[in-house]
């Protein structure tokens, strides 16, 4: 596993101590000895990012990037220093690259890939055969046409980001949800039958012959129908000597559907058939401990299967997850380093400064982020998330502007005070404002759009 270790990210890296600063010590050590001169390496310290962490048990850590978000400051220097691989979110998708037939473009997802290329970064392909975000025009093709189509798809993608992938999730979500282990219906299944995925893996092999070619999917993630179903094709593709090499298991999860207990047994039952298993679109609804815990059982059962050879998390920050409301990810909307982000860190056995994004230092800080809710024509339900830092706090204020003619009609789990205008709230806690080191709570508030559809904006956390 290739760690990032050229001196340009290490002195880029505000936080990149530990491994990149002993490789970087030891490198100038190789050549200062080359030169007749003698240096100190330096001392291993825990790894303090969720890369350098990762790759100290031989590991990945990447996350879902997103072209239009490479222009933001805070969320290129979050993905620059906590994460080593990328996967396109969408720009790689069928509807991204051939909208129309044999006509391609890869303007968004070259961005991406040269981006990540660039810091050093695997990158994971995503995807090339699926169902959704599909263009019309692949669905209206009959049999024949619809075959060459997919088999030149495959061949033209790969072969332009040939030697450039780690992995690519070649077909994508095939099989059907519930009991009956059937594949779902799709253009491609309905028109080609079952041999497309077998069809899809072969094209993909003799396109780029060094990317590992995966299977994904989501309900995958425990032993069920779905991933018994799964788990019969490859175990029949590789005794029949199909190309499959890994199996991505999506890993959405949130209170319906919460990591499963057997999780693990799952991910080593598919590794015990001979392929590599990856954790691909890792994503956790819900905040604070509980969240965290799952974060780290997911975590830890990736480390503890041997041939899971990475986790990449389902976006960077919250405020850009597929399902902002949930706030799934280990970043805040501010970029703050939530209480996840300190369990997986330590579940992948590194140390960090304790958290709670923009606080530390052993003071008391703390940090909020904001998360949309639930939307009628006339109003939106907001709820503001207060994460501590590094220490307890007893106490925190913020604020929260909306913009006018919008009014807040109601609060609850705060105590709001106003400005003259009616539109900067400034909220404290209900009683009892403690909280414990990296600890969150929420209050939320209903805001009655009056014709605007504004977010709010949210001022800083003062803590004490
Ligand atoms: O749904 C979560 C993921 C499930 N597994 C496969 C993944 O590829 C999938 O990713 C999501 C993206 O995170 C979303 O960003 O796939 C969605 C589409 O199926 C993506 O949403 C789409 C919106 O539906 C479009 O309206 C939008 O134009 O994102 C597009 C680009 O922003």
């Amino acid at each position: 596993m290739a760690t990032r270790t050229s001196i340009a990210q290490a002195s880029r890296r505000p936080h990149g101590r530990s491994r990149t600063r002993t490789a970087l010590l030891l490198g100038l050590s190789g050549l200062l000895a080359g030169a007749g001169v003698t240096a100190l390496a330096g001392t291993a310290d825990a790894a303090s990012t969720l890369q350098s962490a990762a790759a100290g048990k031989g590991r990945y850590f990447g996350a879902a990037v997103a072209a239009g978000h490479l222009g933001e400051a805070p969320y290129v220097s979050t993905l620059d220093t906590e994460f080593g691989a990328v996967t396109p979110e969408n720009e790689m998708k069928w509807d991204a690259v051939e909208s129309n037939r044999n006509s391609f473009s890869f303007g968004a997802a070259d961005q991406i890939v040269g981006h990540a290329r660039g810091k050093g970064m695997k990158v994971r392909g995503h995807t090339l055969v699926w169902h959704s975000q599909l263009p019309g025009w692949v669905s209206g093709l009959g049999a024949t046409d619809l075959r060459t189509a997919m088999n030149n798809h495959i061949t033209q993608v790969m072969q332009h980001y040939k030697g450039q992938i780690y992995a690519w999730d070649v077909v994508n979500e095939a099989f059907q949800d519930g009991g009956s282990g059937a594949r779902r219906s799709s253009p491609f299944q309905d028109k080609l039958g079952n041999g497309f995925i077998e069809e899809a893996f072969r094209t993909a092999r003799a396109a780029d012959p060094a990317a590992k070619l995966c299977y994904n999917d989501y309900n995958t993630d425990g032993v069920n129908a779905k991933s018994n179903a799964v788990y019969a094709m490859v175990k029949d593709f590789k005794a029949r000597g199909v190309p499959v090499d890994c199996v991505g298991f999506q890993s959405h999860f949130n209170s319906s559907s919460p990591v499963p207990g057997d999780y693990q047994a799952n991910l080593q039952r598919f590794a015990d058939l001979g392929v590599d298993v990856q954790i691909t679109e890792l994503d956790i609804e819900g905040s604070g401990s509980s969240q965290a815990t799952s974060y780290a059982n997911v975590v830890k059962a990736c480390l503890a299967v041997s041939r899971c050879t990475g986790v990449t998390v389902w976006g960077v920050t919250d405020k850009y997850s597929w399902r902002s409301s949930g706030t799934p990810l280990l970043f805040d909307g501010n970029y703050g380093k939530k209480p996840a982000y300190d369990a997986v860190l330590a579940a992948l056995g590194g140390s960090g400064s304790g958290g709670g994004g923009g606080g530390g230092g052993g003071s008391a800080a703390c940090t909020v982020s904001y998360a949309k809710g639930q939307e009628w024509s006339d109003r939106y339900n907001g709820t503001v998330t207060v994460t501590a830092g590094s220490a307890a706090i007893s106490g925190w204020t913020t604020t929260v502007t909306m913009t006018s003619p919008q009014k807040v009609s109601a609060t609850w789990n705060g105590t709001p005070s106003w400005d003259g205008s009616g539109n900067v709230m400034t909220m404290r806690p209900n009683g009892n404002g403690t909280l414990a080191a990296g600890a969150s709570t929420s209050f939320g508030f209903t805001v009655m759009k009056n014709g605007s559809t504004a977010s709010p904006a949210l001022g800083s956390c003062t803590a004490s």
